[in-house]
């Protein structure tokens, strides 16, 4: 019993000290916070459920407008790639918000790069099911494998 207490405040004070790894810009309407450090998807995802955020999503020009300028002023190099919280399921023909559920439909906003996504049914790669930006080409949307360790954007809506 006393190894769990102890536990608990040890998990509660490192995710104390994991609100440190990340970079906090306010946003219209949000918070988000850019990790210094990198993680495969999934883990990005747990991490930013175990601070209370959500995994960041992009609802409209502008919020992708002002999430790829906080982005272009925290992370060090333009080819780096981040991480958001999309994902699609290997039965699912649409990438969703994984905060939400809400399906990217042809009357979303998007903001994919030229020929992406190129996971299966859209094209011919059938191992990409996760959402990043790629500041390679601008902060547009590709998908990619998930394992691939990454920064990551969490958020708070106000
Ligand atoms: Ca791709």
């Amino acid at each position: 019993m006393k190894f769990y207490i102890f536990g608990v405040f040890l998990v509660s004070f490192l995710a104390l000290c994991n609100a440190e790894d990340y970079d906090k810009v306010k946003l219209t309407g949000r918070t988000v916070y850019i990790s210094r450090s990198k993680a495969p998807w999934f883990t990005a995802l747990d991490n930013c459920n175990r601070l209370r955020f959500t995994f960041a999503m992009i609802k409209s020009q502008k919020e992708n407008e002002e999430l790829t300028n906080a982005l272009l002023s925290v992370i060090k190099s333009d080819e780096e790639n981040v991480w958001i919280g999309g994902l699609r399921h290997d039965l699912d023909d649409y990438f969703r918000w994984i905060s939400f559920g809400t399906a990217l439909s042809k009357t979303s906003y998007t903001n994919w790069a030229p020929k992406e996504p190129t996971g299966r049914p859209h094209r011919t790669q059938n191992d990409e099911f996760c959402m990043q930006m790629s500041f390679k080409d601008g902060g547009k949307w590709s998908d990619n494998t998930c394992w691939r360790k990454r920064l990551y954007v969490c958020e708070k809506r106000d």
